[in-house]
């Protein structure tokens, strides 16, 4: 477990702060990162300070003018399956950032970096280096429901052999995966799925707090978010968020304009309160046996303008002892941990786990829950 060369596909919010929190990890090298603009690869290990310092700034300075510009986290690639939705990670830079890093053309992104090439594919980029790549993390807001899915279809159509781990949120996508996992493991390929936050840390965290019990009735989820790093280096976890607010769903949130998204975050004063969120912690604890989905509701407060958590967050889980006993096991953040730290960590400790199980040999699709004390 000491040598473990992953790659991050999208450097919006969360793939750079995996980025970042990976040094402070043992055991991880950064090989490869892209964007849908371009692609930074190098098997000695990338240079992350200087990656992070040339893409922190250029993600800000896009112009607010479509959704086809407006996520911040998918790569794109060209091919039979891309979409010309798929949104740009950082739109089109103006301006040279204040530090004077390099512009390629109009394109930001990871061609601002020294280390980063301009490719029209460079999801393929990455997988035809994929044979030296031990794990992939895809920091994708999967806008588009199957896209994770189908960008692991292309993985295992290549015979990677690793590790493949998201960030997903949507309840739906599981079974997306599921439908792909005979092709993943004839591939061997051990996909993590749902791994940030909720889904993710705080459904592993569900699977612990249910072992006092022989019966669970109950899984409440509440998170709390202040935008510490910022609204600009979120959009694409905003975005998302946006799409479970009553009157919005997916297809509307995705097609809103930056102008839009501002407009209804001022008409909120920057707080956003959300209550039965599509989120796969349900079939993920269902999955792994502790509970029927329709029991766990998700929901959460972010205050997009602030970098103080507006609520604790919390996981409470409810059940039954062998003995009879009723109680509710909680789990508790503390709110000086920020997002960004209560999803890139445990994403990149759900990777490590990834890659247990990849040299074992266990192939297929895996939810946090699966990796945690059986039910
Ligand atoms: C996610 O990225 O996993 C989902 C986001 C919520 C994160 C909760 C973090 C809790 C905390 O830091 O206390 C959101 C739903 N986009």
């Amino acid at each position: 477990m000491d040598d473990i060369r992953f790659a991050v596909l999208g450097t919006g919010g969360i793939g750079r702060r995996t980025l970042e929190v990976s040094q402070h990890k043992d055991g991880l090298t950064a090989v490869a990162a892209c964007d849908r603009n371009g692609v930074a690869l190098d098997h000695d290990g990338l240079d992350v300070d200087e990656l992070l310092e040339a893409t922190e700034g250029n993600i800000a300075s896009g112009p607010q003018s479509g959704p086809e510009q407006s996520s911040g986290d998918e790569p794109r690639d060209s091919g039979p399956e891309d979409d010309p939705d798929m949104a740009a990670d950082g739109g089109t830079a103006t301006a040279e950032t204040a530090d004077g890093v390099k512009q390629h053309g109009e394109q930001a992104g990871i061609v601002a970096s020294s280390q980063g090439e301009p490719t029209e594919t460079p999801i393929d980029d990455i997988i035809a280096e994929s044979d030296a790549i031990n794990a992939v993390l895809l920091a994708l807001p999967n806008l588009e429901h199957d896209f994770i899915p189908r960008v692991a279809e292309r993985f295992a159509e290549a015979d990677y052999e690793g590790v493949m781990i998201d960030v997903l949120k949507r309840s739906r996508v599981i079974g997306m995966l599921d439908d792909r996992e005979d092709l993943l493991k004839a591939s061997g390929i051990t996909f993590v799925c749902g791994a940030g936050a909720t889904p993710g840390f705080l459904t592993g965290a569900a699977a612990l707090a249910a072992q006092s019990f022989v019966e669970v009735e109950e899984v409440e989820i509440w998170w709390g978010v202040g935008l510490k790093s910022g609204y600009e280096d979120n959009r694409g976890t905003v975005r998302e968020d946006i799409a479970h607010l009553d009157g919005y769903d997916i297809e509307t949130a995705r097609e809103m304009s930056e102008a839009e998204i501002e407009a209804l975050i001022d008409e909120h004063d920057g707080v956003l309160e959300f209550h039965d969120m599509e989120h796969a912690d349900d079939v993920l604890l269902e999955r792994a046996g502790i509970c029927d989905a329709e029991d766990v509701h998700v929901g959460g407060v972010l205050d997009v303008r602030s970098d103080e958590k507006p609520t604790t967050t919390t996981v409470s889980v409810t059940g039954t002892t062998f003995d009879g006993e009723t109680g509710t096991n909680t789990f508790e953040l503390d709110d000086a941990t920020s997002m960004e730290a209560n999803v890139n960590g445990p994403a990149l400790g759900y990777l490590k786990a990834g890659v247990r199980n990849n040299r074992a040999g266990h192939y297929g699709v895996f939810g946090p829950a699966d990796l945690m004390p059986g039910f």
